[in-house]
Order: structure tokens, then C-alpha cells, then sequence
């Protein structure tokens, strides 16, 4: 190489792009897509480009939320150093100020009030080690009963009704990989399109396999376009539905008699329960034609094969418990469980939402899904962590309930991490009074949210890029998000906030951990012989096998897809199934100053309280406000016209969206994201009744009126 071809060689390498690349895992929903984001640097300017990588739930696929999900991590409005509230204003601080301040407040507090004085609220985004840390930081490094997380609000129901009819709550029964051999599915609440948009090609190989798929939703949406069947359904009324399909499935004799027998109780007083539904009475209350329903029920009870999904639209109702459990009957009736392509699936909603709730960071829960009212888990797990059993702390409430009490002035304190509150829990302007009535918050956030903006201090916390830690996903297994990118500015990951905050009230010994890996092997220890045992999963494991399933005992044993084969997890091995008389009905119904039902969820472009997809400009650019689905027949006799600012109101508060015209929706119902703040906040609507059993809010369904926004009206 002469000279001048050396010099020109030089110039180029140094323009040349630097490539860095991240392999990663989606932050957002429980599908938890594998991919690679590329960074490249050249002439001093970042590009970015995001591939999906294969891997056995997803295989490559993303879609738009994930494409661009780097935008928020990179984005220059990261919180990236600890703040301090002062006189109102947040000014920047050192670790050690931010982390004193906490100290002594919650001494303060804790040593006036008692320790319960003080409060915790977490996520399903957290990773498995993190929720596993928070659940024993409230416990030992707090010693407070208040702890519950986000969750609460997602899969509650779902969870509760599992666990009763099966005695486990896993997600999915079954592996995705089985839907493609389905005959026929029921997808009920689920907008599968949007939500979890890497999950419908399972769906469409299943019907391109001749499967009869029944889809159950007020709306039309990308989901009910690919069914057989659209059961439009007035929302708050699945219970009533799945009663009628059980009732058509023994009229039938479409009822699977000896698998009743064998593997369940309470079949005879399930068919005595069902014979007092008069069916042309519920239909006409729940908007359906009794063929149409008819037809639901021969088609399920017929198929040799069978699967049953729900989603939030069961679920987030104040019987969501009941709801669900109903559906487990028409299952196990049907004989659809415990074999290859047949069972139920709770489609998970967040990243982590089904490892969030099997390790502690629920009120009444310690790991390995033990309970805190069980005097052997208390034991087993106080032995773990090295304290005496005598002082864990006794079951909380939930985390609406934790709202009512900072409101009462009864919880004085909250540590919160990974929510935002203010915009997802129900009757938002409690929630706001509650954030500002307490004594002291502290938040650990990427971003200044609306209820991060209520703390006294926030400690800057990492993103997935660069935070490791193991999800797991909506079939029931354990990934390995490793951690790629160098944490931005002052941030530090949630596992060592949490053990920091720990040393300064003087609990470093029970939370001295070098890595998250560290963590996971406490994690698995203490789920141990628990319903969700992770003890046979190791990080190298993960890695070797692209995931492990839980239930997983020992390193030796694979873990189990396929749930229930031969018995359940309940005492005697029998399901249970569900036949009492509905419970006291606290639905709201629509009456004549709120003559029509709201019902709320998501968009495909925008994911929970907006905190993060509102900070990618591509995904804000799509959908940059909120907006309301109304029938163009209501609409106009409301006076509303299309693209117009609308007033909602129900009995707790307004809310102002823009009215968008859909032929898609019953006339009698509205639909409204719940992706945004301020005066969008859809949960200014939503009433804080909750169900009976799992404490679930009814997000899905309010009574509300609407009129045209009329400026200084
Ligand atoms: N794009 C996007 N994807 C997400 C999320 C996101 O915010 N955005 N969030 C993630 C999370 S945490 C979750 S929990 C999941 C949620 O996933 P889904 O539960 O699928 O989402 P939702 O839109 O809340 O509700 C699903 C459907 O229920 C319908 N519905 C409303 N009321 C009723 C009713 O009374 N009965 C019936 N049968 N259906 C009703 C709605 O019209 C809606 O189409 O999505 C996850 N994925
Ligand atoms: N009306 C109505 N309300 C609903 C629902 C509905 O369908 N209708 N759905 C409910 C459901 S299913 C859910 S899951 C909830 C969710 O509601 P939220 O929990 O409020 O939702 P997110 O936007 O995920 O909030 C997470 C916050 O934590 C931050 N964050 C993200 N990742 C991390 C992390 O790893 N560590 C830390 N420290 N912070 C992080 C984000 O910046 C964000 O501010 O909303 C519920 N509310
Ligand atoms: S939002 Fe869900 S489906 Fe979309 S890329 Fe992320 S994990 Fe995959
Ligand atoms: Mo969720």
C-alpha cells in the first residue's frame, strides 16, 4: 500500500460507521419478542435500526412497538441523575444526598407511625429478580404489610380464578406452538391484533388448519375481522355468556361425562345451577341472539380439540373472578385440558407480567407463589431469608385500596417503581389527592411521569437496554434479558436502588448482591418446592435452551409446557368447578343521566400510561392524542360530530377526548384508549368498586354521558 492509497484508507476508516449492536428483548408486552437493536455511529450522529431474532415463542417477528422501542431508551428527556423536590421544584443531587433524604423520612415516619406507615407499589415490568427484591424489601428491609403492584389491575382476576379451579396460576396451560392444531378457539376479551400482535400468526396457521375461531368483543376490531363467529356482546356481561354456552353444552350432550367424573368436582351442582337460566332473558340483557350463541356452543362442543383465551375484557370487571371461572367450566365440561392443542390461556399483558406476580410484589403472596397467611410458606421463606417468621410482616391490600388509605392519611409514605399510577388505577382523582397527601415518595423512574412529579425524590433507574434481568413470558417461560447497553448518565438498575435504599435503613447483610444472577439464585431457592418452582432454571441453562418452562425442579428435569396432563394442582388433584350464585351485583349500569356504557383499552400504537411510547417520536407521530369510538348514530343524536372535543362524564370526574366515528361499535357503547393523561385520563371515569375476590377495579365497563366540548363552557 503506497502512501497516498494508506492516507485515503485513514480518512475512510475514520468516517466509517461504528456498529454496536444490543441483543435484547422488547420492553413492552408479554410476548416478550427477541431482537437486536444496531446502533451506528458515524461523522459523530447515531442511527438506529431494531431486527427481530429468532427464538421458540416468536421467531423473529416484531411489530411497530417493538421496532421502535429504542426511541424512549435514548431519549434525551431520561431522567439520568437522583432529583430532590425542593420548594416545589426538583433540582439534581448525589446519590448519597437522594438516598439520606429517604433514610431519614422513612425512619422519621416509620418510627412515629409505625412500620406500616410506609407503603410500596411496583410493576410487571420489573424483571423476575427485581419483583423477587421488592417483595422482600417491603417485607424485611421495611417491615410493611403494604405492598401490592400494577398487576393487580392486569391479571388479578385471570390469577384468582386459576388458581381456584386448578390450583396453579400459569398463563397459558399449553405452548403457543400447539394453536396451530386447534379446532376450535375462543378468544374472549382479547384483542390479540393489537395487543399482541406476534401471537396472531398462531391464530391464522390454526385457521388455515380448518379452526372455527369465536370471538368475543362490544367492538369490531383487527382480532374479530379473523373470526368465524363475533359474539357483540354488551360489555360486562361474559358470565352471563359463558353461563349460556355451559348450559348449550349439556342440552347438547355435548359434555365430556367421564372426564367430569375423574378429574373435577362439583358437576352435579353445576347442572343443577345452570337448569334456573332462562336464556332468552340473558340474551336480550347481554345483546346476543340465541343462535349465535347456540351455534358458539356446539362449535366448541363439538371440536376434538379446544382452546379457550381471555384477555382484559373478562377480566377487568368488577366479577372478573366469576367471569373467568365460568369459562374454565365450559373447558373442563368439554373434557379441553390437560392434552396437546386444548386448554386456556390468560393472555399475559405486560413484559413480565406472569414472573411479576409469582415472587412477592402481590399483598398476600411471598415467592415461588407461597402464601403470607400459610404458616409453613412464612416459615420456609423466613429461613431463607434470614430473619425470624415472627417478623414478616401479614398480608396487605391491594393496590386501589393502598390509594383509599394514603387518602384516609393511614399510609403516610410510598416507594414506587415501575407504574404510574395516576393514570392506570381507577377513580383517578382520588389518586392524585392520595399522591398529594403524603408525607413523603419516593419514585424510581426513566421519566418525569405524572405521579413521579408527586415524589420528594426520584432515583434515575436504567432501561431494558441496559438492565439484565429474566422475564417470564406468556407461555410460562423463563427468559434471559441480558444486559447490553452501559447505563446512561447516574442511572442505576432497579435491583441496586432497591438493595441501596435497603443498606441506608440498615438492612445491607440481607441485600448485599454483586449481579443480578446473584439474585436469581435467592429467587430460586426461595420458589423451591413452591407452586411456581424455579429451582431447576439457572441462567445458563436459559441461554443453552432458548428458555425453561416453569414448574422446573431441578436441573435435571425439563420444565412443563404442557400443564394438568394428569391431575390438577388443587389437594385432591380435581378441578373445581365453579357453580355458586353470582355474587352481589355492583356492575354500574347505565341509567338516564348516564345512558351509555364506556368501555377502555389499548391501541396498537401506544402501550399503558404512554410514559414510554410517548417519548418515541415515530409511535407518537401515528396516534399524538386520545380519542373516543363512538356509533356515528350516537354521535348524532348527541350533537357530536366527527373529529370534534367531546365531554365525558360518570359520576367521579370528566374526561375530554376527540370523538372519532366507528361503525365498529355497539350503539350503545364507547370506546376510549387508556394510554394518556391529564384531562384524557380515561380513568377519570372509572368508579373504585372492586371484585370481591381479587380486588379487580371494572375498567370495562362505566356509565357515562357525552356532550360537545364547548370552550369557557
Ligand atoms: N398495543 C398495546 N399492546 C399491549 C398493551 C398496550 O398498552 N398497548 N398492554 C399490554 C397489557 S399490560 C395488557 S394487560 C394487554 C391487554 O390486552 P387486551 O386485554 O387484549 O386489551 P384491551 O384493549 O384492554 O381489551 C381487549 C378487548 O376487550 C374488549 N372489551 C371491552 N369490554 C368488554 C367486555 O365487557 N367483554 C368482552 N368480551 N370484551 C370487552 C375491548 O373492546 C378490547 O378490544 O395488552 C398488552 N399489550
Ligand atoms: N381504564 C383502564 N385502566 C387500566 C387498564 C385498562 O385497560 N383500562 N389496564 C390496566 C393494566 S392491564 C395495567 S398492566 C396497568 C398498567 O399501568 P402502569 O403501571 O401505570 O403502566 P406503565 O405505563 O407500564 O407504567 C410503568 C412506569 O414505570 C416506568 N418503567 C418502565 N419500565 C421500568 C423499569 O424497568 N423500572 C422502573 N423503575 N420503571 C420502569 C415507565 O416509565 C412508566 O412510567 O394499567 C391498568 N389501567
Ligand atoms: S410489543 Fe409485544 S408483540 Fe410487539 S414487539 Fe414488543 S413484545 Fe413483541
Ligand atoms: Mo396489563
Amino acid at each position: 500500500m503506497n502512501e497516498s492509497m494508506l492516507a485515503s484508507f485513514r480518512e475512510r476508516q475514520k468516517t466509517a460507521a461504528e456498529e454496536t449492536v444490543y441483543e435484547t428483548q422488547c420492553p413492552f408486552c408479554s410476548m416478550q419478542c427477541k431482537k437486536k437493536v444496531i446502533e451506528e455511529k458515524s461523522s459523530g450522529r447515531y442511527r438506529y435500526k431494531t431486527i427481530g431474532m429468532d427464538n421458540p415463542t416468536t421467531k423473529g417477528r416484531l411489530c411497530v412497538k417493538g421496532k421502535n422501542a429504542y426511541q424512549h431508551a435514548i431519549h434525551p428527556e431520561r431522567i439520568t441523575s437522583p432529583l430532590i423536590k425542593e420548594n416545589g421544584d426538583f433540582r439534581k443531587a448525589s446519590w448519597e444526598e437522594a438516598l439520606n433524604v429517604i433514610q431519614q423520612n422513612v425512619n422519621a415516619l416509620q418510627t412515629e407511625h409505625g412500620s406500616d406507615s410506609v407503603s410500596v407499589y411496583g410493576g410487571g415490568s420489573l424483571t423476575n429478580e427485581e419483583a423477587y427484591l421488592l417483595g422482600k424489601f417491603a417485607r424485611v428491609g421495611l417491615g410493611t404489610k403494604y405492598i401490592d403492584y400494577n398487576g393487580r389491575f392486569c391479571m388479578s382476576s385471570a390469577a384468582s380464578a386459576s388458581m381456584k379451579t386448578f390450583g396453579l396460576d400459569r398463563g397459558l396451560t399449553n405452548r403457543l406452538e400447539e394453536i396451530p392444531e386447534t379446532k376450535c378457539i375462543i378468544l374472549a376479551g382479547t384483542n390479540v391484533a393489537e395487543c399482541q400482535p406476534t401471537f396472531v400468526p398462531y391464530l391464522e396457521q390454526a385457521k388455515e388448519n380448518g379452526a372455527f375461531l369465536i370471538v368475543i368483543d362490544p367492538r369490531e376490531t383487527d382480532t374479530t375481522a379473523l373470526a368465524d363467529l363475533h359474539l357483540k356482546i354488551k360489555p360486562g356481561n361474559d358470565r352471563q355468556l359463558a353461563q349460556l354456552l355451559e348450559k348449550m353444552v349439556i342440552e347438547e350432550q355435548l359434555q365430556d361425562e367421564t372426564f367430569c367424573e375423574e378429574r373435577t368436582s362439583g358437576y352435579t351442582e353445576l347442572v343443577e345451577s345452570l337448569r334456573e337460566i332462562s336464556v332468552e332473558e340473558v340474551c336480550e340483557d347481554i345483546g346476543l341472539t340465541v343462535q349465535d350463541i347456540h351455534e358458539a356452543a356446539v362449535r366448541f362442543g363439538s371440536a376434538n380439540t379446544g382452546m379457550i383465551f381471555t384477555a382484559r375484557g373478562v377480566e377487568q370487571q368488577t366479577d372478573g373472578h366469576e367471569s373467568v371461572r365460568h369459562f374454565l367450566n365450559l373447558l373442563l365440561l368439554t373434557g379441553k385440558i390437560g392434552k396437546r392443542a386444548c386448554g386456556y390461556g390468560a393472555i399475559t399483558g405486560q413484559a413480565n407480567g406472569q414472573g411479576g406476580r409469582e415472587h412477592g410484589q402481590k399483598a398476600d403472596q411471598l415467592p415461588g407463589y407461597r402464601s403470607i397467611e400459610n404458616k409453613e410458606d412464612r416459615e420456609y421463606i423466613a429461613h431463607v431469608w434470614g430473619v425470624k417468621e415472627q417478623e414478616l410482616p401479614e398480608k396487605g391490600i391491594s393496590a386501589y385500596e393502598m390509594m383509599e388509605r394514603m387518602e384516609q392519611g393511614e399510609i403516610k409514605g410510598l416507594f414506587l417503581i415501575g407504574s404510574n399510577p395516576v393514570i392506570s388505577n381507577p377513580n383517578a382523582n382520588l389518586v392524585r389527592r392520595a399522591l398529594s397527601s403524603l408525607s413523603f415518595m419516593a419514585a424510581a423512574e426513566m421519566f418525569m411521569t405524572e405521579s413521579a412529579s408527586y415524589a420528594d425524590v426520584i432515583l434515575p433507574t436504567t432501561s431494558y437496554l441496559e438492565d439484565e434481568g429474566t422475564l417470564t413470558n406468556m407461555e410460562g417461560r423463563v427468559t434471559l434479558r441480558e444486559a447490553s447497553r452501559k447505563p446512561v448518565g447516574e442511572t442505576k438498575h432497579d435491583w441496586q436502588i432497591i438493595s441501596e435504599i435497603a443498606a441506608v435503613l440498615g438492612k445491607e447483610k440481607y441485600f448485599n448482591y454483586r449481579s443480578p444472577e446473584e439474585v436469581f439464585n435467592e429467587l430460586r431457592l426461595a420458589s423451591k418446592g413452591g407452586k411456581a418452582d424455579y429451582y431447576g432454571i439457572t441462567y445458563e441453562r436459559i441461554r443453552k435452551e432458548s428458555g425453561v418452562f416453569w414448574p422446573c425442579s431441578s436441573e435435571e428435569t425439563v420444565g412443563e409446557p404442557i400443564l394438568f396432563s394428569r391431575s390438577f394442582a388443587t389437594e385432591d388433584g380435581k378441578a373445581r368447578l365453579f357453580y355458586n350464585k353470582p355474587s352481589l351485583e355492583i356492575k354500574e349500569s347505565v341509567n338516564e343521566t348516564y345512558p351509555l356504557y364506556m368501555t377502555t383499552g389499548r391501541t396498537m400504537n401506544h402501550y399503558l400510561s404512554g410514559a414510554q411510547t410517548q417519548k418515541s417520536s415515530r409511535l407518537l407521530a401515528r396516534e399524538f392524542e386520545s380519542f373516543v369510538y363512538v356509533h356515528p348514530d350516537t354521535a348524532r343524536s348527541y350533537g357530536i360530530r366527527p373529529g370534534e372535543l367531546t365531554v365525558i362524564s360518570s359520576e367521579r370526574g370528566e374526561t375530554l377526548l376527540r370523538c372519532s366515528y366507528s361503525k365498529h361499535i355497539r350503539k350503545d357503547t364507547l370506546f376510549a384508549p387508556m394510554h394518556w393523561g391529564g384531562e384524557q385520563n380515561i380513568n377519570n371515569l372509572i368508579d373504585g368498586k372492586l371484585d370481591p375476590v381479587c380486588r379487580m377495579p371494572g375498567f370495562k365497563r362505566a356509565a357515562v354521558s357525552v356532550r360537545p366540548y364547548q370552550k369557557n363552557s
